[in-house]
């Protein structure tokens, strides 16, 4: 099999369902019903088994994300391997869409692959690390409009804002991976958008609060430092139990934006476990936290990238990570398992405007 045949093979009817038969640009009406600057994470098995799934990111999307495609365990099956063809395939899928992509995630404390962790020696972690981030960037250079360099870098609980969650990266290289990450990468696309990535910042909660605080530290470090860092995620994985701190995000956002940096929403989802009432009245509260929260971004500018970490019910961590005791399907995405839109469709809409 060529490299073309075995994308095709792997992305099956998925691109070909969601563009039409010809497989080219989507058609104008479908077009006139997307979301500016909306994007949702998505990965190939999904893809594969519900045409539905690709059909609805066509539908409503202007961009997406691999879910897992693009993270080292997918990229890396050993030290001398870079499987790019599934990521590739979700990239033909987004440009047959014509959707854009964004890049998830470089370097993270998480999915690090076994060979990777028995290295042992300092030198030999950096330059599997450098080789891993060089070559991924270089070899989607001017494929990807942006690219989370430095996933999820503060611990949960910060004491002081100068804590840094503790990952085998920092046992190796120390704090210096961070702005080793984002060297790396701009050196091998010096024009894609680099961002640092975070959850767990956007709820008024003594701990969300301070992880928001070291969050700001290790940012106003890096640029500092004059690490080529451009833009500033807010993963925005919500908890429906919790109010938006939406002073103290309005208020952060701000200052992000007066360093010249772009604010990113870029893994919106709703964990509805805690809540009680019926589907309605959970939609509308889960719609509720993300006004608040697109509110409080968009006080000081338009936010023009929100991606969800999925896009309907049927497909999403949440349903595995945070079941509900009452054995009721969670509802944390805009759309629900049949694939029709709620409320937080709907908020969706009023935040995308014009973006
Ligand atoms: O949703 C992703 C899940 O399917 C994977 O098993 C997991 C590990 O790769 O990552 C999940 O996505 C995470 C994202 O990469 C970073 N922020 C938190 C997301 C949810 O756990």
């Amino acid at each position: 099999m060529t490299k073309l045949d075995r994308r095709e093979f792997l992305l099956g009817g998925a691109a070909t369902l969601a563009a039409g038969a010809t497989a080219s640009a989507a058609p104008a009406s479908k077009l006139a019903q997307r979301r500016p600057g909306f994007g949702a994470a998505a990965n190939l098995w999904n893809l594969q088994a519900d045409p539905r799934f690709g059909e609805a990111i066509s539908t409503y999307c202007t961009q997406m994300v691999p879910e897992l495609e693009l993270k080292w365990p997918m990229l890396r099956p050993d030290a001398h391997t870079f499987a790019f063809e599934r990521a590739d395939a979700l990239l033909d899928f987004a440009r047959q869409n014509d959707l854009t992509m964004r890049g998830h995630a470089l370097a993270w404390y998480h999915d690090i692959p076994d060979w990777t962790k028995q290295i042992k020696d300092a030198r030999g972690v950096e330059r599997a690390f450098v080789d891993h981030i060089g070559t991924v960037v270089s070899y989607y250079k001017d494929k990807l409009t942006s690219w989370d360099v430095v996933n999820e870098p503060i611990p949960d609980n910060p004491k002081k804002v100068t804590d840094r969650r503790d990952t085998f990266w920092t046992q190796h290289l120390g704090n210096g991976w961070i702005p080793l990450a984002f060297r790396t990468a701009a050196a091998a696309d010096p024009l894609v958008k680099l961002a640092i990535n975070e959850y767990d910042i956007e709820s008024a909660k003594d701990s969300f609060i301070a992880k928001r605080a070291a969050y700001r530290h290790l940012i106003m470090e890096l640029l500092d430092q004059g690490v080529p860092l451009h833009a500033v995620g807010l993963q925005s994985h919500l908890h429906a139990e919790l109010e938006i701190d939406t002073h103290g995000l309005a208020e952060f956002v701000t200052e992000l934006r007066s360093w010249g940096l772009e604010v990113l929403v870029t893994e919106l989802d709703v964990d509805d476990q805690k809540l009680a009432g019926s589907p309605a009245e959970r939609d509308a509260i889960v719609a509720r936290r993300v006004d608040d929260l697109l509110t409080a971004i968009s006080t000081s500018g338009q936010v023009r990238s929100i991606l969800t970490w999925g896009l309907s019910d049927r497909h999403s961590w949440i349903n595995g990570t945070f079941a509900r005791a009452d054995k009721q399907p969670n509802r944390p995405l805009p759309l629900d398992s049949e694939f029709k839109p709620k409320p937080f469709m709907d908020v969706i809409s009023k935040f995308t405007k014009d973006a």
